[in-house]
């Protein structure tokens, strides 16, 4: 039964379908699947689904946008049932795309897991002016800034962003995330982590400010 609710959302964020998604994540809380587990096993396992068929040549970007639309629509029935956890004092974390970049689909899932597990997340968006980072980490006096890129052509931008951060609000700390980037290229770039996906971003982002990884 679980299982397969789990992959009827799964399949529904594949097909771009967004009254089925809708209902599958109704049917989860029903069933008293853990919205977290909804997300991540059923919504964000269908997007990663959609990239690599996309990849393959085997879907098209306009189908990729109606899996986005379904995937959102799903996590707006499941969103106020996670169940927030306390990290302590709230902590902020400057989040957003890199300039010259709109793929916003990863961040904001990224987003949601994070608020999910208690940060308070200030969102600049996509294609964010490397300044606006900065200024927002000073001005929130944040906890992390956490860059993501999609593109080998904008994720260029983060090693600036990084250098900058490091040095108007030296007490943040930074993590990069997305597509093209890796551990060794965090590295490089002079981030504190790097996460591979949302659920992973969140354990870095604990590890980040002392809390359980
Ligand atoms: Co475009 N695109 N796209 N695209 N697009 C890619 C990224 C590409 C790899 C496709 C390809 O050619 N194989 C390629 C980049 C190649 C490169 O590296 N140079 C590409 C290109 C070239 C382009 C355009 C230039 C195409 C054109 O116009 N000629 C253009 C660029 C526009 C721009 O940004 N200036 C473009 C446009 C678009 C759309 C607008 C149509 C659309 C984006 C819609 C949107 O986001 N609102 C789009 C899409 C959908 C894709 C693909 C197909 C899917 C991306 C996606 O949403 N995946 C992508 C191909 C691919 O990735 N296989 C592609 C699902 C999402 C859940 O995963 O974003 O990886 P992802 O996020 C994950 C992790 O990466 C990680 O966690 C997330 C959740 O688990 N993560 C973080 C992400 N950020 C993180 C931050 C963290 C930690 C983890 O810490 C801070």
């Amino acid at each position: 039964m679980k299982d397969e609710i789990l992959r009827g959302l799964t399949d529904s964020v594949v097909s771009g379908d967004v009254e089925k998604c809708v209902e599958y994540a109704k049917k989860a809380l029903e069933a008293g699947i853990d919205a977290y587990q909804a997300i991540m096993e059923g919504c964000a396992r269908g997007m990663s689904i959609v990239s690599e068929k996309y990849e393959k040549g085997e879907m098209y970007v306009p189908e990729i946008l109606c899996s986005a639309e379904a995937m959102y629509a799903a996590m707006d029935v499941l969103r106020p049932h996670l169940k927030a956890e306390s990290i302590g004092t709230p902590r902020k974390v400057v989040l957003g795309v890199v300039r010259g970049d709109i793929h916003d689909i990863g961040k904001n899932l990224v987003k949601l897991m994070m608020e999910a597990a208690g940060f308070q997340v200030i969102d600049l968006g996509r294609d964010v002016p490397n300044e606006k980072f900065v200024d927002a980490a000073v001005r929130e006096g944040a906890d992390i800034v956490g860059l993501s890129a999609l593109m080998t052509t904008s994720m260029v931008v983060m090693p600036e962003v990084i250098k900058e951060i490091k040095k108007r609000s030296p007490k943040t700390m930074t993590m990069v995330g997305g597509g093209p980037l890796s551990p060794e290229l965090a590295k490089v770039y002079g981030a504190d982590g790097y996460a591979k996906d949302a659920s992973q971003a969140v354990k870095v982002a604990k590890s980040l400010i002392g809390g359980v990884a």
